[in-house]
């Protein structure tokens, strides 16, 4: 049996905030330690992760020094070339502040909008000195409770002069930065903009430059709106958007639970990394997800190991559905081919549109067929469940 020990070119990834969550939540305090981030480090690429990404303020606090920061992200850099780490997406904290209440890019108030970009445009110097080649914007507060603020238009269209400045930065300092949107539909506002991959992928095509902006889905993200996370995901690749992955699991219909990979929904997070594997997606994946409140730091690199360990479990199975006969066959059978009538639909000419319309379809037994899908998903199952 293989023994799924990761490795480097896995390409697996963590947050400073994921293994470095001291779980705090709305009902209670922390119940372990804050963690430097150079220790953070050691333990990481330890485990065999291949890189860490942080927001501005996971590395340097909001009020550092000039003199302060310099030492932090010297003492970071320090620990990423000691172990062998990189930093392949960076992203600004616009939540945790008291300033970002009622928005960053989006606030009503034109100083805070101001601020949010000053703020950005600093932790893209920061992330670009660490090597970061991919930009993520979470617009966690960009939202509202109250629509009587009148802004709804508003906003989309500051969210968009905002995100059109950032590029044209990016591209002024030469960082080259790929942008990339991560979607939720609520928590922490009761309705958060772009709520969904559809809406980012829709709104991105607003944009001054396109071609620099794309998504950073999460499973548990659209898990909340009630969605499937691999049915979003394959949207993003099929528009070639698909710039980077926050991957977790979630419970449907709660607050956001950033479970382990794979702990909740198995099935979802096989067909999941099917998908990621077969479409050749090259970027790191990222695990934005934290270890429970209840546990201890064992927990919580017990937490790391496992997210890693199911995914490459998860691909060993992707690996063995591929090979086995018996659902090759049902998949063979349930995918009917015609090569006459694919002929006539695959181009419109007059002449194929005049023979499809003339031709005589048999209805009834169309109909009829049984696509066998209930044994195919049974053998999926049990090939999960480790009896084939
Ligand atoms: C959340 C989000 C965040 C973002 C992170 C990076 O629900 O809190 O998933 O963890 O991914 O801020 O942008
Ligand atoms: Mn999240
Ligand atoms: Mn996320």
């Amino acid at each position: 049996m293989a023994d799924f020990t990761p490795t480097p070119a896995d390409r697996f990834t963590f947050g400073l905030w994921t293994v470095g969550n001291t779980g705090r939540d709305p009902f209670g305090e922390a119940t372990r330690p804050v963690r430097k981030a150079p220790y953070l480090v050691e333990k990481l690429a330890a485990l065999g992760a291949y890189g860490v990404n942080l927001h501005d303020n996971d590395l340097v606090p909001i009020d550092a020094t000039a003199a302060q920061r310099d030492a932090l992200v010297r003492e970071f850099q320090q620990a990423l070339s000691d172990h062998g780490l990189v930093v392949p997406m960076a992203t600004t904290n616009l939540f945790s502040d008291p300033a970002f209440k009622d928005g960053a890019f989006t606030s009503a108030d034109a100083r805070v909008r101001a601020y949010a970009l000053q703020k950005t445009m600093h932790a893209m110097d920061l992330g670009a000195e660490l090597g970061a080649d991919t930009y993520v914007l979470w617009g966690g507060r960009e939202g509202t409770e109250v629509d009587a603020g009148g802004k709804l238009l508003d906003a989309l269209g500051w969210f968009r002069d905002s995100l059109n400045y950032l590029a044209a930065y990016s591209e002024s300092q030469g960082y080259g930065y790929r942008f990339a949107l991560e979607p939720k539909p609520n928590e922490p506002r009761a309705d958060i903009f772009l709520p969904t991959v559809g809406s980012a992928l829709g709104f991105i095509a607003t944009l001054d430059r396109p071609e620099l902006f794309g998504l950073n889905p999460e499973f548990a993200h659209e898990t909340m709106a009630g969605l499937s996370f691999p049915h979003a995901v394959a949207q993003a690749i099929d528009a070639g958007k698909l710039f980077h992955i926050d991957l977790n699991d979630q419970k449907m219909g709660r607050f956001d639970q950033d479970l382990r990979f794979g702990a909740e929904n198995p099935k979802g997070a096989f067909f999941l990394v099917k998908l990621l594997e077969e479409s050749g997606y090259a970027g790191p994946k990222h695990f934005d997800a934290h270890a429970l409140r209840t546990e201890d730091e064992a927990g919580v690199w017990a937490f790391a190991r496992g997210c890693m360990r199911t995914y490459l479990i998860l691909r060993d199975k992707v690996q063995r559905f591929g090979q086995d006969a018996e659902i090759q066959a049902a998949l063979a059978a349930y995918r009917v081919q015609d090569a006459e009538l694919e002929a006539l639909t695959g181009t419109f000419t007059p002449a194929n549109a005049g023979a499809l319309k003339a031709h005589a379809f048999d209805r009834a037994a169309l109909g009829t067929r049984g696509p066998g899908l209930e044994a195919l998903d049974q053998l999926t199952m049990e090939l999960l469940l480790g009896v084939r």
